[in-house]
């Protein structure tokens, strides 16, 4: 729980059956996860028996894929808050609490896996994923004039399911890029989001994606083709724009409306000076 808001972190699992209890327990272990959804993607013997009594709730997803499991346990997540994660071992369960912190100014909270600070020793983030993450993210971030962007492809990220819910319908990507898709639809939708260092660290076991160069340097490729995709205009669909009003918290969002309305009705008999705003805008583009 995060300020009287349920948190969900997603897992999905398909050969992280020697790391999957640590994560989930590490992130139970914060007091701050109310629900743990485990996604069983066809995930290696053994895997069930290992989330087995930790609290955490598994199902199933058969079609193979990362962003198949994921939007198998978006549809299946009824919390406020949902973080989306690996139980590989890479990421620290406390740093759920960074992402949470700055879900209070923001729907969208990515993580970065490029600051060398943050980066462990062993882990898998060599010169040319760090500096090819960098560089598609540099590349989305000059293309859409965005805030920050440093890391394309880190999988640590938290959404306010109300934001979630208003890209999912454009979710359609199965495979390893659904990734890049989903911080492009947020970028599309003009929801505002942060990008926060979030410690990186080595793999329990086999990494089946970037642990391999040819998949990897094809990743990035897909990305690329992706990122220009929407910038060319090719994946155009009627979207909802987010508004500002929705990126104010729900005391600034009455607060907003009572002062829209007053705004009005001083317009509509004729009161030349308006009330002036109580609530400063807080985004600005
Ligand atoms: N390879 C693979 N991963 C899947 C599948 N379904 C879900 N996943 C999840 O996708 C995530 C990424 O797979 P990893 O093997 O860790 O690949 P990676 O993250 O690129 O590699 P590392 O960065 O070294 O961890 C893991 O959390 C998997 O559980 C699937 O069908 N194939
Ligand atoms: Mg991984």
């Amino acid at each position: 729980m995060w300020r009287g808001k349920t948190v969900s972190v997603i897992f999905p699992t398909y050969n992280e059956k020697d790391s999957i209890r640590a994560a989930t327990l590490g992130y139970f272990a914060t007091g701050l996860a109310d629900e743990i959804i485990v996604v069983n993607n066809n995930a290696a013997p053994g895997t069930s028996e290992e989330v087995a009594g930790t609290g955490a709730r598994e199902i199933h997803e058969t079609r193979q894929g990362y962003g198949n499991a994921l939007l198998c346990g978006i549809d299946n997540c009824k919390s406020d808050l949902i973080v989306l994660s690996e139980p590989d071992g890479t990421f620290n369960p406390s740093d759920l609490i960074k992402l949470l912190a700055y879900s209070d100014d923001v729907p969208v909270v990515f993580g970065t896996r490029t600051s060398r600070e943050f980066i462990w020793a062993g882990a898998n983030m060599g010169r040319f994923l760090r500096w090819g993450n960098w560089a598609v993210a540099k590349m989305t971030e000059l293309l859409f004039n965005t805030t920050i962007l440093t890391d394309m492809g880190c999988t640590l990220r938290l959404f306010d399911a109300h934001a979630l819910r208003r890209i999912r319908p454009h979710l359609t990507i199965g495979g390893s890029h659904f990734g890049p898709q989903l911080l492009m639809e947020v970028v599309a939708h003009g929801i505002p989001f942060v990008e926060i260092p979030v410690s990186y660290r080595s793999r329990v076991g086999e990494s089946s994606v970037t642990g391999s160069f040819s998949k990897a340097f094809w990743l990035g490729i897909q990305m690329i083709i992706l990122v220009w995709q929407y910038r060319l205009g090719m994946v155009s669909r009627n979207r909802t724009l987010w508004t500002a009003a929705e990126s104010r918290s729900p005391a600034e969002r009455q607060a907003f409306t009572m002062d829209a309305s007053l705004a009005n009705l001083s317009r509509a008999v004729g009161v030349k000076e308006t009330v002036p705003s109580q609530v400063p805008e807080k985004i600005e583009r």
